[in-house]
C-alpha cells in the first residue's frame, strides 16, 4: 500500500525518505527515474522495513534546477527561501551569483544573500559589490559561521530554506552551526586553485525545528538556466 514520504537525501538514483511519522527508508525509483529531488514529497511502496521504491512525486511548491548542455539536473523541491552563501576566498563568481538569483526568480521564491567569512579583511572589497544586490531590494547578511550563524534564523524560520553556491564558501559550516553539531562534513579549500573542493556530494535535508527545514547541497561551479 503507498504511503507518503519526503525525500531528505538525494544521491542521484538513491534516496532517503522519511514519512511523517518518522519511518526513514533506503529508497530507490522505478524504471531508472531520476527526475527526483531533495525535499521532494513522494507515494512510496515499502519493500520491508528498511527499503522502499518511490512511486511517484506529489505536486510540488516549488522546483530549483540547473541545466548544463546536456541535461537538467533538479536542485530541490519544495524550498520557499534560497540562501546564496558567498564569501571573499576562494575567489567568488558574480555571475553565479545573478544565475542563482534569476532561479530564484523563476521558481517563484525569495532570495538572500548570504557574506560568510565576514571575519576575513577581503570581505570588504565583496560587500562592497554586493552592495548592488542590497540596492536591487535582495537582503545581504554577513556570517561569521566558524561563531555562529545565528543571525540566519529569524529569516528561515517556518521555511524550507536551502543553502546554494560556489564550493569552499561554508555552506555545511553554516548548516554545522545552525544545528549546533559537527552532522555535515566540511572541507579545506585549495589555495592553488583558489577553490573548493567539492566536499558536500549530495543534497540533505535537515530539521531545524519543526516548522524549519534546511537542504545543505552540494558546491556549484556552473549554474546554467
Ligand atoms: N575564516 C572563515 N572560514 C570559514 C567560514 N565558514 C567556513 N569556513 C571554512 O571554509 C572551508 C569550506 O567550508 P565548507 O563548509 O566545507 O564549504 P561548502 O560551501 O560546504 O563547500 P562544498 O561542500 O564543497 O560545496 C572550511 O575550511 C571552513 O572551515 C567563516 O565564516 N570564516
Ligand atoms: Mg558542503
Amino acid at each position: 500500500m503507498p504511503d507518503t514520504a519526503q525525500i531528505t537525501a538525494s544521491y542521484g538514483r538513491r534516496f532517503i525518505v522519511r514519512t511523517p511519522a518518522g519511518a526513514v527508508f533506503d529508497a530507490t525509483t522505478r524504471k531508472k527515474r531520476v527526475d527526483f529531488a531533495c525535499g521532494d514529497w513522494v507515494r512510496i511502496s515499502p519493500v520491508n522495513s528498511e527499503q522502499a521504491v518511490i512511486e511517484d512525486y506529489l505536486p510540488r511548491q516549488s522546483l530549483l534546477y540547473r541545466q548544463d548542455a546536456w541535461k537538467t539536473k533538479l536542485i530541490a523541491a519544495n524550498v520557499d527561501k534560497l540562501f546564496i552563501v558567498t564569501a571573499a576566498v576562494p575567489a567568488p563568481n558574480e555571475l553565479l551569483l545573478q544565475r542563482a538569483l534569476l532561479a530564484a526568480e523563476a521558481a517563484g521564491i525569495g532570495a538572500v544573500v548570504v557574506a560568510n567569512k565576514a571575519d576575513l579583511p577581503e570581505t570588504a572589497d565583496w560587500l562592497e559589490k554586493l552592495s548592488f544586490y542590497e540596492s536591487l531590494g535582495y537582503p545581504v547578511i554577513e556570517t561569521r559561521a566558524l561563531d555562529n550563524a545565528d543571525n540566519l534564523r529569524p529569516l528561515m524560520q517556518g521555511h524550507t530554506n536551502i543553502f546554494l553556491g560556489q564550493s569552499g564558501m561554508g555552506k555545511s559550516t553554516l548548516t554545522n552551526a545552525l544545528l549546533g553539531s559537527d552532522t555535515a562534513r566540511v572541507g579545506e579549500i585549495s589555495t592553488a586553485l583558489d577553490s573548493g573542493k567539492h566536499t558536500t556530494t549530495h543534497a540533505q535535508l535537515y530539521d531545524l525545528n519543526e516548522q524549519t527545514k534546511l537542504i545543505d547541497s552540494p558546491g556549484l561551479q556552473e549554474f546554467g538556466l
